[in-house]
């Protein structure tokens, strides 16, 4: 998982489901995988944590996934299970999603990550060139991810600058 922000800034209470209302994120599992136990309990756990979950299940292309954030803006992640190992021919068209702005919000990635049982880095880091933000190995990881991801997506908002005045309205006064 890569690092977020400064957690020592400001230590705050732990959300509860309640604090949750309203947070949408996307799911679903990638385009060649069928696998679709680990999906169901992670819709569920989702769920039960607060959260609306549109779960696109099985066999979800990269096309399907920025259709979903298009008819959801306010989505906060798109979370892409895999079992199968081939989860890097499956995102190959990520990158060009989010170049084109249809998929807009971080994307988390997790499962069984690559062919056969010795897993190395590199197939890690072939996901984050892909475009991938976040990469983890538990679904447990999930929550902490998604409330540390909104609070920076709050904290960002509270510094935007307000839009300036046009020019002739300010000189006007
Ligand atoms: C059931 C199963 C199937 C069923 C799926 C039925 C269904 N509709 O779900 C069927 C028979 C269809 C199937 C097919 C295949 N399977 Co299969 N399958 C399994 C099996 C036995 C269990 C998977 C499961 O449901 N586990 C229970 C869930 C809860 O656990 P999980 O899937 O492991 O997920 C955990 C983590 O990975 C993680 N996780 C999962 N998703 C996500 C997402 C996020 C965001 C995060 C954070 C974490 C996370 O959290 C879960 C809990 O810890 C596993 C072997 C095993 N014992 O794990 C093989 C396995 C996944 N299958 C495998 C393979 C190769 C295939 C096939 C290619 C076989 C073939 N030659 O046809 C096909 C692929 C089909 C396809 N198009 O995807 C391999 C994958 C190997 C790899 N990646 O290196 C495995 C590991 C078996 C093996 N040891 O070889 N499979």
């Amino acid at each position: 998982m890569r690092p977020l922000h400064n957690e020592s800034a400001h230590p705050a209470a732990a959300p509860g489901p309640a604090d949750r209302t309203g947070r949408l994120v996307i799911l679903g599992v990638a385009a060649s995988d069928s696998h679709a136990v680990a999906n169901h309990l992670i819709a569920h756990a989702l769920r039960a944590q607060g959260l609306t979950v549109v779960n696109l299940g099985t066999c979800t292309p990269v096309a399907e996934f920025a259709d979903a954030c298009e008819r959801h803006p306010e989505a906060e992640a798109v979370i892409v299970g895999s079992l199968n190992g081939h989860i890097h021919e499956d995102l190959h068209d990520l990158a060009d999603a989010k170049r084109q702005g249809r998929i807009h919000c971080p994307v988390i990635v997790g499962g069984n990550l690559s062919v056969g049982s010795t897993k190395d880095d590199s197939a890690i880091a072939a996901l984050y060139e892909l475009g991938v933000d976040h990469v983890l190995n538990r679904p447990a990881e999930l929550i902490p991810l998604l409330d540390a991801l909104r609070l920076d997506a709050l904290r960002l908002d509270a510094l935007q600058v307000p839009a300036a005045r046009p020019l002739a309205a300010a000189v006007a006064r």
